[in-house]
């Protein structure tokens, strides 16, 4: 549970250090212990009261005995000093997509800047635009941010809203009277961005029972503050390990719960397509059920509204009033694609580049998932700050990996690479070398702002290349905290349906890249899906979840997507590419 606030805290000490401008190889070590146990599944606690944590490579004597302190304390000694040595409003230009370490040192010290308050101030004076290493179009860049920051505060990733549901429904669930418990908002939606956690609670017909269960949330230790809290609907902020999130929960009679279930996951605009139906059929629907006059003609079994509204059961998934009613009117709902599809992962790093285990730990990890195969894509030499592969080293770890596979079962590891996508197009291996791969997926990892056109040539140009595969998180947009480039969506699907090139839908919930509205482009379009989790840790390859989701909410089905295939058709439809 600690291990999130432990490693923000190692990650602000960086920060500060950054700022004040201190050693460089220090800066970097914290950095990299912050990853380090942000990945780690298993509490920090334990590993250190094992020993075991000693034992991890890049965590040293100080880092340790700051953890233990942490672990001991709950706060770091040199972590409350380094920010005493800083104005206290100062971190918070971090959040702003755009500002990194760099950039507030330089505001921070050229103009006195200390707060977002004051950035704005000499964003609007053109004092910002003057600063060596800014001029006008960073200034602008820094104004969207933080237009970019006020719109999207309050809002939080599927991530922390689940984490957020699973505490409350864990809590829920032991408390007496519940009968049953359902998600149901946003987060039962898979949207990709969430407001406020919605769950329903199914007790008996007593007003004390539902009390009492509102009660037991409203009462809970992570509650932080209780914002409302009646005898069926309870409303609070509680904290996560990661921040704080708001959570309704609601408790409706058994015998309403499914339409309580339909009306409370919305969407809002959907629910309003389905009240015009029910009119229409001279029916009145609401969230206690669905009437024909005073007799309820559904209401425990959510399927059974649609049912009886003449529709095709519509998943949470596309509850968005983008097409689904119609389309559950004429039988042509798609048959979504599902978790249990997926046969592997296509976006996987090791400790080669900048993960955190080796490739038969993360293989293994993979098979026990129930994968048939796995690809190993660490990074190219540009991206050298997560310690890119030389043509060289990349050599080796096809080999290491051909190797590995002649002795590994039930599973086949794919030789793959995410290599960078340069400036001009052109890629940071060369075609002999990326010939030898067995699936390539290329990505852009920095000139992120760059004007449309040399965002949307950029990508255009890599998809040319017989060997990429696939391109990653093609817009590069970071939940929150960074913009997607200004990319022609239309041009590169259309390029991709030509140049037989797949898209990748990034499973990380700060990226959720490509987003739901742009999978079903490219499926519309003829577009494979390459769903992969990004992930750096064995940990990390849980996320897939949230790929399955954000394509199932871009209509997707299995035929959609590429890593439902066998290892066998994955081989001849990266074949096809190259012998076209
Ligand atoms: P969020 O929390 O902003 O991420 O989005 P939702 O969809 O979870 O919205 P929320 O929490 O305000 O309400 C949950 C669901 O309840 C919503 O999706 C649909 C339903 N709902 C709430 N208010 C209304 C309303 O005024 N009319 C209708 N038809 N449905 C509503
Ligand atoms: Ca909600
Ligand atoms: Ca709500």
């Amino acid at each position: 549970m600690k291990n999130a606030v432990l490693s923000e805290l190692f990650d602000e000490m960086a920060d500060v250090m950054e700022i004040l401008g201190e050693d460089r190889f220090r800066i970097n070590s914290y950095r990299k212990v912050a990853r380090i146990i942000g990945d780690m599944p298993t509490d920090v606690e334990t590993l250190l009261a094992t020993g075991q944590l000693a034992k991890i490579p890049g965590i040293g004597k100080s880092s340790l005995a700051k953890i233990e302190e942490f672990v001991k304390t709950g706060t770091i000694t040199a972590h409350r000093e380094l920010l005493k040595k800083i104005p206290p409003r100062l971190l918070e230009l971090l959040t702003i997509p755009g500002m990194g370490p760099k950039g507030v040192k330089a505001v921070y010290e050229k103009l006195n800047v200390t707060s977002i308050a004051k950035l704005k101030s000499v964003i609007k004076s053109g004092s910002l635009a003057t600063l060596p290493g800014f001029g006008d179009k960073k200034a602008a860049a820094i104004t969207r941010g933080i237009e970019f920051l006020e719109k999207s505060t309050g809002r939080i990733r599927l991530d922390q809203a689940l984490e957020a549901a699973e505490m409350v429904t864990y809590l829920l669930r032991e408390l007496s009277g519940t009968q049953r418990i359902q998600t149901a908002g946003s987060l039962r939606r898979r949207a990709e961005t969430i407001g406020d956690v919605d769950i329903l609670v199914a007790a008996g017909k007593s007003k004390r029972a539902s009390e009492r269960i509102i009660e037991g949330f409203t009462n809970a230790e992570f509650v932080e503050e209780v914002l409302a809290s009646g005898s069926t609907k309870g409303s609070a902020i509680i904290q996560t390990e990661s921040s704080p999130v708001q959570v309704d929960v609601r408790v409706v009679p058994r015998e309403s719960f499914g339409a309580a279930a339909q009306y409370f996951t919305g969407s809002k605009e959907h629910n309003v397509r389905l009240r015009e139906i029910a009119i229409k059929a001279n029916l009145k629907l609401n969230e206690y059920g669905l009437f024909k006059a005073e007799r309820k003609v559904a209401g425990p079994v959510e399927e059974e509204i649609y049912q009886k509204l003449g529709l095709d059961y519509i998943e949470p998934l596309l509850r968005e009033d983008r097409g689904e009613v119609e389309a559950a009117k004429t039988n042509s709902l798609p048959e979504l694609i599902r978790f249990g599809d997926i046969k592997g992962d296509f976006h996987v790093h090791t400790n080669a580049s900048d993960g955190n285990c080796d490739i038969s730990e993360i293989a293994r990890a993979a098979k026990e998932i129930g994968y048939k195969y796995i690809c190993i894509t660490d990074h190219s030499r540009s991206s050298a700050i997560a310690n890119g592969l030389s043509a060289e080293r990349l050599a080796q770890q096809i080999k290491q990996i051909r190797k590995l596979n002649e002795t590994l079962k039930g599973i086949t590891i794919f030789a793959g690479t995410e290599v960078d996508i340069h400036a001009d197009g052109s890629l940071d291996f060369d075609d002999k070398l990326l010939a030898e791969l067995d699936f390539v997926i290329a990505a852009i990892h920095s000139g992120l702002a760059s004007s449309r056109e040399k965002v949307t040539t950029r990508t255009l140009k890599a998809m040319d290349n017989p060997y990429v595969n696939c391109i990653a998180h093609p817009t590069g947009r970071l939940i929150g905290q960074r913009e997607a480039m200004d990319l022609d969506i239309a041009a590169v699907i259309k390029h991709a349906a030509q140049t037989h090139t797949a898209f990748e839908v990034n499973a990380n919930p700060w990226r959720l890249d490509l987003k739901d509205t742009h999978c079903r482009m490219a499926i519309e379009a003829g577009v494979k899906l390459a769903i992969g989790t990004d992930a750096h840790s064995v940990a990390g390859l849980g996320l897939m979840g949230f790929g399955v989701a954000t394509a199932g909410r871009g209509w997707a089905t299995k035929a959609d997507v590429l890593n439902t295939l066998s290892a066998a058709k994955i081989k001849s439809w990266v074949k096809s590419k190259r012998t076209k």
